[in-house]
């Protein structure tokens, strides 16, 4: 397959509510749809990175540049033989994952529908899961009655456990609030994306009688080292996100013991073959993994939901429904949660799902087209084309 053109979408999509976390408030869902077209078909997939840096260091504007200036070149002329060479064509390029992940995400969607099979089977999922078990990541409330209502909602329409985004000062007391009124048995679990640091460790301790599932990404975006320390500290099973960003760092976590679980998110780690290597180091392992997200709209959740067809992601994911974050979705029909708390993976030929062409435009701010037919597109980390022209 020669990638012949490649379009952009910056699409801007409300928050039914805004989303706040240790490091900040979102209201609104913004992205860069990808789409990758060769041979009349088109590959979908979203990037994660948000306006800011501050889950990590990708932002919208460096996905762009880096698809633009590094990663694109050098797929430019070639004939891509499985979607597994991508990211070896792709690894000079050091970081930028976010940016990796969505050339390569929509590089996968192609080559499944080239193929007419659906994505999970390309990534060599289970056919037996084809409905993943999900809960439901919570922000920051401003009261813990506010939380209780929040999570008795969503308990009600199925999800079947409670990720609560703490940090300091807003801890200990909403979680207790909440473990008092759900009770002993719901499966309850809190995220605190990097806002404290070992010296805190008194006030993480103090979590361990409310039986969490698991504290996620406590300390520095970066460590592997401190959480070491502390997960020798707490009873709490602590799990990372954000300090794994490939299958090394899962590897360094798991020989240094500094996690017990790992969230994997397709976008953070770079795509579809290096999280199915987290997946399959984490699994040789015995370290369970369970698929994260990060508000994306129903094309980056397709993508989240095939990935997590293999047979390690054996806890809940926070793969929810379209209308736990969105009024309207961009695909038609949304996600819909079963009853069951699952959500069903689709089954057409890759993703199984397409971004409405009238709800993107709609919602998208910003629209390139970037012909590659021939290899002529150049790049080489220097600003080029029209800068005006974003
Ligand atoms: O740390 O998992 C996270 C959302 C944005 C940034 C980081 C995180 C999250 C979530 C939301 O927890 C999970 C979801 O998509 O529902
Ligand atoms: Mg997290």
């Amino acid at each position: 397959m020669k990638i012949e053109a490649i379009h952009l979408d910056f699409i801007e999509i409300p928050l039914k509510a805004p989303f706040q976390t240790s490091f900040g408030t979102d209201s609104l869902k913004t992205t860069w749809i990808l789409t990758v077209l060769s041979g009349g078909i088109a590959g979908y997939a979203e990037s994660v990175a948000d306006v800011e840096p501050l889950y990590n260091e990708e932002t919208h504007a460096t996905v762009y540049f880096a698809l633009k200036n590094d990663l694109l070149p050098r797929l430019a002329g070639l004939d891509l033989q499985r979607p597994e060479d991508v990211d070896r064509l792709l690894a000079p390029v050091r970081g930028n994952r976010m940016a990796k992940a969505a050339l390569e995400m929509a590089i996968w969607d192609w080559f499944a529908k080239s193929q007419g099979v659906p994505l999970w089977q390309l990534i060599g999922g289970d056919a037996a899961r084809m409905r993943i078990p999900v809960g439901v990541s919570i922000g920051i409330q401003p009261s813990p009655e506010a939380l209780i209502d929040a999570a008795q909602g969503y308990l009600a329409q199925g999800y079947r456990r409670l990720k609560v985004k703490i940090k300091p000062g807003t801890d200990r007391v909403p979680l207790e609030a909440l473990r008092r009124a759900v009770g002993p048995d719901v499966l309850i679990m809190a995220d605190a994306n990097s806002a404290y640091r070992l010296d805190d460790i008194d006030i993480l301790k103090a979590l361990d009688p409310l039986n969490l599932m698991m504290l996620e990404q406590p300390l520095a975006e970066d460590d592997i080292i401190d959480h070491r320390f502390l997960r020798e500290a707490l009873q709490t099973p602590i799990c990372l996100d954000e300090a794994v960003r490939s299958d090394e760092d899962a590897r360094k976590a798991i020989e240094l013991g500094s996690c017990d679980i790992i969230n994997i998110k397709v976008g953070r780690v770079g795509g579809h073959a290096v999280a199915r290597r987290v997946h399959d180091t984490a699994m040789a392992d015995g370290v369970l993994v369970w698929c994260g997200g990060m508000l994306e709209t129903g094309i980056g959740r397709a993508h989240n939901l095939h990935l997590s067809t293999l047979p390690n992601f054996r806890l809940p994911g926070d793969t929810s429904a379209s209308d736990r974050y969105f009024h309207e979705d961009i695909i038609d029909p949304p996600f819909r949660l079963n009853a069951d708390g699952t959500l069903t993976v689709p089954d057409g030929p890759g993703i199984g799902v397409a971004p409405d062409p009238d709800r993107i435009r709609r919602f998208r701010t910003h629209h390139e087209e970037w012909p590659m037919g021939g290899g002529q597109w150049k790049g080489g980390g220097k600003p080029h084309g029209n800068p005006t022209s974003f």
